[in-house]
């Protein structure tokens, strides 16, 4: 009996696919398409561990079922190069990020390539070639046309450690996401994009898409749309206004105070001069604090009086006006009116500082908290000293809407919606970016480069090392830094764009990767988005996901593509943890290398134990015991079509003859189908194993019955199946064969449930055929991974089979 040799069979067989181009993929074709996408990686020095092709190897099983269904399939995959870790490296040792980004790309190619993924590799792109970041340049100009693109002096989460300014989205908890170095906030002239001006079509977008909920939710926080209104008090002295935004305007009868953040452009204004000194303190303090720091709920309130008052526009009360940091300078106004009976900083504050609190709505008494939850209840206390206008009695809702139109009739105020979205601030001080193609001239106005001007290539630098002065390496590049046009002298921006760009819009490039005329052809966008599958890792709910959309939405706008949205189904796989069950890191120990599992078990039995290990969302652990089930399964296939060596013998028989494996055939081609196409990978393996373990005992089958299983593997384990294609009989290669059909009655005729027991206690169950063979029983319940959980590295004792009801496993 000849051994089944994995590694002379997948490199036969990546050679064949990379000779014959196999998935090379036509650009118009008479078949419906389907774009199947990856997140493409940034090819980082380590290379992959085993948990990073966990989505890869699911977008290549539908990639290849789609084939088979009769799409012309897109499937293409890249590299998303620029970024810190090669800048970082380059600091260290000098080495050119080019370098190091190039044959970082080279190993994970060739991992990729090993393990037998079906990509069109001719549209392979790469962020940080001239001939891609080009078009990056270009739209962004589209942007800064469209005058979504401008600089602004803004407050940044500066970090001193890496020498640049952060997006909000990549500071956590007041350190940087990359390295945790404290992030402080400073103002500096940056670059930004109004994603504000998108935040509605963003949020109305999602509406339609076919997301995990999980992450349509967190885009929607993101947003963080919030309906209310603006409320102007004048001020009794000066001739000055202060506008507040709120989101519970049927409460101003209770406002008793204003607070400014201390930021605010009229706290200045508005601080008599003995109090100044500590109003100047009080702001140097806040300042080093962050956003989240400033706004968590109990902590110690703190804050200064500023001497002034206002007039509550409802009621004509004076009110005091106080500066404090839980009130912050990036969301609505700046300013807020204090309800200390309702809104509980506001009753922190209070508090804190001995100032009256009035209760608004009815519900309960105030004693360690202010009235948060009444919105059931009534107004109170809410009617104009003249008893022209009142508000009591009213519920919440309709006390909003009463008080906001008279607000708005009376030039007092008017309906307001407020996002909790920044603009994207899109400056770097790095070097490794794409250059933000715009000139400065001398009295510092800005133009853009021409677009025949493009691409601004990234010069040489003799040194990586940020100027400390937030200002780029670049800076230090005088030769390229200057530009002649027409006699006058401009100077370069020497920022350069967030690692976020490349990727806002790689899966449009795909389509066209080698057109040197245009970003990309619109027949051909035309003809392939939107994105039919979008697999990736749910770490980029928000930052990639919403820029990218952003992104598009503009695209749209401008008549660029024909879809608003992207992606039009999302998938979020799961993480592969150590066998330790923590996550996988260098620092841990415990990260498994795909090398050395593809030398030692192969590519196939790889696919197919991550795909069989649970549902592909869920986290789960490495098993190298589960791992080996994987392999000894395939070995037990290769032996069943091992036909010179006593294997099993083909027939040209009716294949209905064999009425038991007929029937089980058309129940997995069901089951595998619907599986696929609900990305249930885990089931529709253990389909296959029970239809497997079947084969195993008979000792002539049917062609048709034995190439239906081989057709219905050819997705998981590409390798092994175009092998024993080729041993039925077949030139060609099994990637473009029609995928089996299955008629639905005899499918579904006799389906029994098998409980699985370890040591008499319930671990799981599964479906079978009625009547089927106690080793099988045994060997499907074996496999089942919520089983293997509890088998494995123990010894099993014995296992008892009750047919068609039970299968026990005793271990020790
Ligand atoms: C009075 C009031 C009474 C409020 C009440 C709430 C409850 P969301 O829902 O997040 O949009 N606010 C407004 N601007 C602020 C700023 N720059 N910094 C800190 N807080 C600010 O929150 C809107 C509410 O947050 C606003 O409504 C305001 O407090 C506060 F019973 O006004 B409210």
């Amino acid at each position: 009996m000849s051994k089944y040799d994995h590694k002379t069979i997948e490199a036969k067989w990546q050679k064949f696919w990379e000779e014959n181009e196999t998935f090379r993929t036509e650009d118009s074709s008479n078949l419906p398409k389907y774009y199947v996408l990856d997140m493409f990686p940034y090819p980082s020095g380590q290379g992959l561990h085993v948990g990073h092709p966990l989505g890869y190897i699911a977008t290549d099983i539908v990639a290849r079922y789609k084939r088979m269904k009769g799409f012309n399939v897109l499937h293409p995959m890249g590299w998303d190069a620029f970024g810190l870790p090669a800048e970082q490296h380059a600091l260290e040792t000098g080495t050119h990020p080019a370098k190091t980004t190039a044959s970082n790309i080279e190993n994970y190619r060739r991992q990729l390539k090993m393990l037998g993924f079906s990509y069109d590799w001719s549209r392979e792109i790469n962020t940080t070639d001239t001939n891609y970041y080009k078009w990056t340049q270009w739209i962004f100009l589209q942007l800064y046309n469209k005058g979504l693109a401008y600089q602004a002096e803004v407050p940044v989460n500066w970090c001193p450690e890496l020498g640049t300014v952060l997006a909000n989205e990549e500071v956590i908890n007041g350190k940087s996401e990359r390295g945790e170095h404290p992030v402080f906030r400073v103002p500096m002239l940056q670059w930004m994009l109004k994603i504000t001006d998108y935040a509605e079509s963003l949020l109305d977008g999602l509406n339609d898409l076919d997301w995990p909920d999980s992450v349509k939710e967190l885009q929607r926080n993101w947003i963080g749309r919030s309906e209310g209104a603006d409320v102007i008090f004048q001020l009794p002295t000066i001739k000055t206004k202060i506008t507040v935004f709120t989101t519970r305007p049927d409460t101003l009868f209770g406002a008793t105070y204003m607070v400014l953040a201390p930021e605010h452009p009229l706290v200045k204004k508005l601080t008599p001069p003995d109090k100044l000194k500590e109003v100047d303190k009080y702001i140097e303090y806040a300042s080093r604090k962050s956003d989240l720091d400033r706004t968590e709920l109990a902590k110690e309130k703190s804050g200064v009086y500023l001497g002034t008052q206002a007039i509550n526009p409802v009621n004509e009360q004076e009110i005091p006006i106080w500066i404090s940091d839980y009130v912050l300078m990036s969301y609505g106004t700046g300013a807020i009116m204090a309800v200390p009976g309702h809104d509980q900083r506001d009753w922190e504050f209070a508090n804190a500082f001995d100032l009256p609190v009035v209760e608004v709505v009815s519900g309960g008494n105030i004693s360690e908290e202010a009235y948060v939850d009444n919105v059931e209840g009534k107004l109170i206390n809410s009617t104009t000293p003249d008893g022209s206008f009142s508000i009591d009695g009213m519920r919440v809702p309709e006390a909003v809407e009463k008080i906001t139109e008279w607000l708005s009739k009376s030039g007092k105020g008017e309906k307001a919606v407020n996002y909790k979205l920044r603009d994207w601030l899109f400056s770097r001080q790095r070097y490794w970016g794409e250059p933000i193609p715009i000139l400065h001239d001398l009295d510092e106005s800005t133009i853009p480069v021409n677009e025949s001007e493009l691409p601004v290539n990234l010069p040489e630098v003799e040194s990586y090392q940020p100027t400390g002065s937030g200002e780029s390496p670049l800076a230090k590049v005088k030769n390229w830094i200057e530009v002649q046009i027409e006699g006058k002298t401009y100077l370069r921006e020497t920022n350069t764009m967030p690692q976020w760009a490349g990727s806002c819009w790689y899966y449009l490039r795909f389509l066209d990767p080698h057109n040197m005329e245009e970003a990309w052809s619109k027949d051909k966008e035309e003809y392939w988005m939107p994105i039919d599958l979008y697999i990736g890792g749910q770490e980029h709910a928000v930052l990639h996901l919403l820029y990218a959309r952003f992104w598009h939405h503009v695209l749209y706008d401008l008549g660029l593509v024909s879809t608003k949205e992207p992606f039009n189904k999302l998938f979020n796989q799961g993480m592969i943890q150590g066998e330790d069950g923590f996550k996988m890191s260098k620092s841990r120990g415990n990260v498994i290398n795909p090398d050395e599992i593809v030398e030692s078990t192969g590519a196939d039995s790889l696919r197919l134990f991550e795909m069989f290990m649970g549902p592909l969302e869920k986290a789960k652990p490495w098993s190298t015991t589960g791992l080996q089930g994987s392999h000894r399964f395939l070995n037990r296939i290769w032996r069943i079509f091992d036909f010179e060596n006593g294997g099993i013998q083909i027939t040209d028989e009716d294949p209905s003859e064999d009425k038991k494996l007929y029937k089980l055939l058309h129940r997995t081609v069901m089951k595998v189908t619907n599986d696929i196409e609900n990305l249930r990978f885990n089931t529709a393996i253990s389909a296959l194993m029970t239809l497997g373990n079947k084969m195993k005992s008979r000792l002539t089958i049917s062609r048709e019955n034995a190439e239906t299983f081989i057709l219905l593997m050819s997705p998981f384990v590409p390798h092994i199946a175009e092998e024993i294609w080729h041993r039925l009989g077949h030139a060609n290669t099994i990637s473009y064969e029609s995928w089996p059909t299955y008629d639905e009655s005899l499918a579904k005729e006799d389906l029994i449930n098998i409980a699985v027991q370890v040591n008499g206690k319930l671990r799981g169950e599964f479906q079978i055929d009625n009547d089927i063979d106690v080793e099988i029983l045994e060997q499907t319940a074996k496999e089942l991974p919520e089983i293997l959980k509890w088998t494995d590295g123990k010894e099993i004792l014995k296992v008892v089979v009750v047919p068609n009801r039970l299968v026990n496993i005793v271990v020790d």
